[in-house]
């Protein structure tokens, strides 16, 4: 402007350029106070993009700033996720660290029990898991008891399990992994057979002679929702070879529902190679087990070991009628003896 003035040539200008015109002072612009609208709009198009730049960059900006933080939110939420998840796996292997330390300490303890209860001497006579538990062995497990004269049989292994119901029990089979087969003959039923800690007959010989004193069972059974009932016999006796080793129950107690074994009370035993059943039909072999068939079941606790899923298409499996009926094959048995004058 000033240069224009110039070139026109008067002082006058200068005036104007001094006087009228607003005094410019670049280096104090006035405190605090905003310039004009309309000067702004007239000579600050520039400004005004900046400013619609420096909008957008700002909104730009607070968006990535947001995207940023949501990031951030799911990356912790992942960590803290898998933090949870070692923990929970660090637990469970713990667990199974106790859980293993615990079954090893169980055995050591087994294995010097079971050391003990052979160097008895006759005189106190150990016969059974119950003179056991009388002698303050109270943890179930592997035992060796001692030959004994007065009952006539030879050193052996037994389970005992020195908790159920007050404890003392001799457990004489038991039926859980289905790895073995109980369609045995006569000789293998007579002198017993399986794995002690897992599937196993104790043998006729063995049950007949435990049994010679006056004695109870028990009867536990697990179906294949977990659910546990038992059936308690107040007597239980089994007779020897020339009887067929015949049952003798006596009165039935439980949760079971229905008592499917004194059906087969007063009944001999019978084999797939010995049918001493009260049938035409030969039962041990319709049903697959060595069992005191009458005619021929209304339990079938040797019967076929079926696993879930295909255990309610059989009449061969393990069953207790009045439970589940005819064709439930059952997941778990146990059947134990103990005195009937038994204390705990
Ligand atoms: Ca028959």
């Amino acid at each position: 402007m000033l240069k224009r003035c110039l070139s026109a040539g008067g002082w006058l200008c200068i005036f104007i350029a001094v006087f009228v015109s607003p005094p410019v002072w670049p280096q104090k612009p006035p405190k605090h106070k905003k310039p004009a609208k309309l000067k702004a709009v007239a000579c600050c198009e520039e400004v005004r993009e900046l400013q619609a730049q420096t909008a957008n960059l700002s909104s730009l900006l607070s968006e990535l700033r947001r995207k940023q933080e949501q990031d951030w939110v799911s990356v912790v939420m992942q960590v803290m996720e898998l933090e949870s998840s070692s923990k929970r796996m660090e637990s469970r292997l713990t667990e199974a660290e106790s859980k293993f330390s615990q079954m090893n300490n169980q055995i050591d303890i087994m294995q010097l029990q079971a050391a003990q209860t052979v160097t008895q001497t006759s005189a106190d006579a150990i016969y059974d898991c119950s003179s056991l538990y009388q002698r303050n062995y109270r943890i179930s497990g592997v035992y060796k008891l001692p030959p004994d004269d007065f009952l006539g049989s030879p050193e052996m292994e037994v389970f005992c399990d020195m908790e159920t119901s007050g404890g003392g029990w001799t457990v004489v089979q038991r039926r859980k992994s289905g790895l073995v087969s109980f369609y045995q003959d006569w000789r293998q039923y007579k002198q017993g057979f399986g794995s002690i800690r897992g599937d196993f007959w104790l043998g006729n010989e063995n049950i007949h002679r435990l049994s010679r004193r006056p004695t109870r069972l028990r009867v536990e059974l697990e179906d294949w929702e977990g659910d546990v009932r038992y059936a308690e016999y107040s007597h239980f006796a089994l007779g020897n070879e020339r009887n067929s080793y015949r049952l003798f129950l006596g009165n039935y107690s439980g949760n079971v529902g229905n008592d499917a074994l004194i059906y087969h009370n007063n009944t001999a035993f019978s084999t797939k190679d010995k049918d001493n059943d009260n049938c035409l039909d030969k039962c041990a072999q319709l049903r697959k087990g060595g069992y005191w068939y009458n005619c021929c079941t209304d339990s079938n606790l040797n019967g076929v070991h079926y696993h879930l899923g295909e255990h309610t298409k059989h009449l061969d499996g393990i069953t207790w009628y009045g439970w589940h009926g005819s064709s439930y094959s059952l997941k778990r048995v146990e059947m134990k003896i103990r005195p009937e004058d038994f204390q705990p």
